[in-house]
């Protein structure tokens, strides 16, 4: 679920490690991870089992590069390959912007790797996405072992899109950052296509108008003629924000400044009321704000206020839900 942040200037994106049970995902974090400097090496979430198979996903925040002056933050994921975990697989990977299918390398694997691969597919397709669209690289992972398929039979066998394909040893990190630089470009040119980098611009281009505008007039002496200044600016929506703007205006010019303040804390909680609304959020909620700001999409912030209720209600909450829940929480917190 890729964010952009005005205020921080971070943008985030999702990248999901994909790929049968034994591949190498998880490893491939693991050793991402230990090939972070020690300074800022953040958490590395891993829920497994004792023998080290994933049951739910590992997580790995990572701070990668900047885009102008945007910082992006990568938040990797990695599934469970086990068949029978496809409802964490699909959990996983809502809202994920690239993916990194990791193909195990031993010729034993060839079917787990095809059926892996059209899972993928299956659970994009649920998820709306369009599974020949979404930014995606290929980890031909293994490559240490002797027995490994050749590199052209994998492309061959796996590769209908054409992606780039990384032959890589996850146990000691041969190719996983070109693998996952490659990946989160993509991801980052395929936000620009959607229209990001022309948030981006327009963002840039406003406040540089704003500094000249400001610098061109002569700065107003007293607050009625800031007021005044403003007003000539058409400061205000119309309707019941331009109403409440009014207030705010009559309140300065009256010199009752505490009454104006009150006013513009009625102004923006009117505010935040209707852009809640219109987002299919409860109004009037900080959470819900909050989670708007950080790009959570309303659908999946009903889901938790559901399962926050039938918490509180007593009633059972499906694992799914927390899992869901997690995930939210994970990808808000970092
Ligand atoms: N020789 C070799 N072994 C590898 C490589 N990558 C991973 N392994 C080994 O393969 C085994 C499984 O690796 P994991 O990273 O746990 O696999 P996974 O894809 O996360 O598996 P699930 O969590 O069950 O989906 C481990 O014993 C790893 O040490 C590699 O490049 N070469
Ligand atoms: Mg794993």
């Amino acid at each position: 679920m890729s964010s952009i942040n005005f205020h921080t200037k971070e943008i985030a994106v999702k990248i999901v490690y994909y790929g049968p049970g034994l591949c190498g995902k998880t490893t491939s974090l693991q050793t991402v991870y230990r090939s972070l400097p020690e300074a800022d090496r953040p958490n590395l979430v891993s829920l497994a089992t004792e023998v080290d198979r994933t049951i739910f996903f590992d997580f790995l925040p990572v701070t990668a590069y900047r885009i102008r002056d945007f910082k992006v933050r990568l938040q990797l994921y990695t599934v469970p390959g086990q068949v029978f975990y496809n409802a964490t697989r699909k959990l996983v990977l809502n809202g994920v912007d690239g993916v990194v299918f990791v193909a195990d390398s031993q010729p034993e694997m060839h079917d787990s790797n095809l059926e892996s691969l059209q899972n993928l597919a299956e659970n994009l397709a649920e998820l709306g996405l369009e599974s020949d669209r979404v930014p995606l690289v290929m980890q031909f992972n293994k490559r240490d072992l002797a027995r490994a398929m050749p590199l052209e039979e994998m492309d061959r066998a796996y590769n209908q899109r054409h992606v780039p394909v990384f032959a890589t040893v996850a146990t000691d990190g041969t190719g996983l950052w070109d693998a996952l630089k490659t990946v989160s470009q993509m991801v980052v040119n395929d936000l620009i296509r959607k229209g990001m980098g022309q948030q981006i611009k327009q963002q840039e281009q406003a406040h540089a108008e704003r500094k000249d505008d400001a610098e061109a007039r002569r700065a107003p002496t007293t607050v009625a003629e800031a007021v005044s200044q403003a007003m000539r600016g058409g400061l205000w929506p119309a309707g019941d924000v331009a109403r409440l703007g009014d207030a705010i205006v009559a309140a300065l010019e009256a010199g009752q400044y505490d009454a104006a303040v009150l006013a513009i804390q009625d102004m923006l909680n009117a505010e935040v009321q209707r852009w809640a609304v219109e987002q299919g959020h409860a109004p009037g909620d900080a959470l819900a704000t909050f989670l708007y700001l950080r790009g959570v999409p309303a659908a999946r912030y009903r889901g938790l206020l559901q399962a926050v209720v039938a918490a509180r209600a007593g009633r059972p909450v499906s694992q799914a839900a927390a899992m869901s829940a997690f995930v939210t929480a994970l990808e808000v917190m970092w």
